[in-house]
């Protein structure tokens, strides 16, 4: 019988209900607070907050707000990941046991999650990325035995992280023997980004969320995901599977500069071992960009990574086909952020991205399946 044809979301985001505690408990950001004058609960986790925050409510933590959203936008399967900051604010020994906690809520949360309506499958609705405590004292036992809890928890696929790591980012070597394990025990690593840019950079105009959020978050993934390249983590190793936020951010139009200046240094040259744009073609990149050009686009720079695989004998025309990089692209949504301003039937920001995965120029209709749900199926090693 052919395998149904799903629509798989990898960028959902929680905040499961020990974790609103947490942020209830708080009186300095990340928090919850509640509004004395409506009695709404207001979440300020960015700084530069506008006043007051912005209204929370169930759909950031209730299980049946995620797949009424699921239902409503046709959304199969979600790999669901705490939302950010993640535990980056905490002292190590609480965020150990945070993390421990909510990996066991999140494994609870897809586990007892329904079944995918059909008779042949044991598929379920949510199915996870859990939290490792990368804070700075944290000690590398303590994220090990984290990595081996998630790995052994059946309904969590990966693990979400953001940029910091213990303190250094993510190409300090003290995170070898964490990458190592990551990759022995077959995880998918989803990088995303919580801080952003010196927020200097945004100028005195007020211009709300915009520029950290559109440009911001982006330029972050963008650095961090250039530092671990520059590191030679892919080298170390080469089965790590990262899966960048935003479709990795400016990375893939800066791929080719990038490569250019390593030319051009041979301290930073000499330390790895293809070229950087061979780097593009091992990421994984969420296809949530919101136009079909930038998803081409992008797809474009993933294939043409196989050129710059020492002693690949590819041929100029698989170089220059983007369908072959759109299997390493997979559709998000970033629920439950982007909320649509007044009542619509479809979230735009779900709509968007999938108009752009319909239109993208040059991928076949199994391509655009593939990004839709099937490279999620297979990268996450979910049966249908
Ligand atoms: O709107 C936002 O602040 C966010 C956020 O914090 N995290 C995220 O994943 N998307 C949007």
């Amino acid at each position: 019988m052919a395998a149904r044809k799903l629509l798989v979301d990898i960028h959902t985001h929680v905040y499961l209900p020990r974790y609103a505690s947490v942020l209830r408990s708080r009186s300095s950001v990340p928090l919850i607070r509640t509004d004395a004058s409506t009695q709404e609960e207001r979440l300020l986790i960015l700084d530069h907050e506008p006043s007051g925050g912005r209204p929370v409510g169930p759909q950031y933590w209730d299980r049946e707000e995620k797949l009424k959203f699921m239902d409503k936008h046709g959304i199969h399967v979600s790999v669901v990941s705490s939302a950010n900051p993640w535990l980056d604010f905490l002292p190590a020994s609480q965020a150990h046991t945070l993390a421990s906690e909510l990996n066991t809520d999140l494994e609870e949360y897809c586990s007892t999650s329904p079944l995918l309506a059909s008779n042949d499958t044991q598929l379920k609705r949510l199915y996870g990325f859990g939290l490792l405590p990368l804070v700075p004292s944290i000690s590398t036992t303590a994220l090990l035995e984290i990595v081996n809890q998630i790995s052994s928890l059946p309904h969590l696929k990966g693990l979400i992280m953001g940029t910091k790591g213990i303190g250094k980012g993510l190409d300090d070597p003290a995170l070898d023997p964490v990458w190592g394990a990551i990759e022995k025990a077959g995880l998918v690593v989803f990088l995303h980004p919580h801080y952003g840019v010196d927020a200097s950079a945004y100028g005195e105009l007020d211009n709300g969320h915009v520029l950290p959020l559109a440009l911001g978050f982006p330029f972050e993934t963008t650095i961090a995901a250039t530092r671990l390249i520059l590191s030679g983590v892919f080298d170390r190793f080469p089965n790590l599977r990262l899966l960048l936020a935003h479709s990795g951010g400016a990375l893939p139009a800066l791929s080719s500069r990038l490569a250019s200046c390593i030319d051009h240094d041979p301290v930073v040259a000499s330390r790895l071992k293809h070229d950087a744009r061979f780097y593009l073609g091992k990421l994984y990149l969420d296809a949530v960009a919101y136009g079909p050009e930038e998803l081409g686009f992008v797809s474009d720079t993933i294939a043409r990574a196989a050129r710059y695989e020492k002693g690949s004998s590819i041929s100029i025309q698989e170089q220059l086909d983007r369908s072959i990089g759109s299997k390493r692209m997979l559709f998000g949504t970033d629920h439950p952020f982007f909320p649509p301003l007044s009542a619509t039937e479809k979230w735009r920001s779900v709509v968007e991205n999938l108009e752009a995965i319909d239109a993208v120029q040059g991928w076949s209709d199994v391509n655009k399946e593939g990004v839709r749900g099937g490279n999620a199926m297979e990268l996450l090693n979910l049966s249908n």
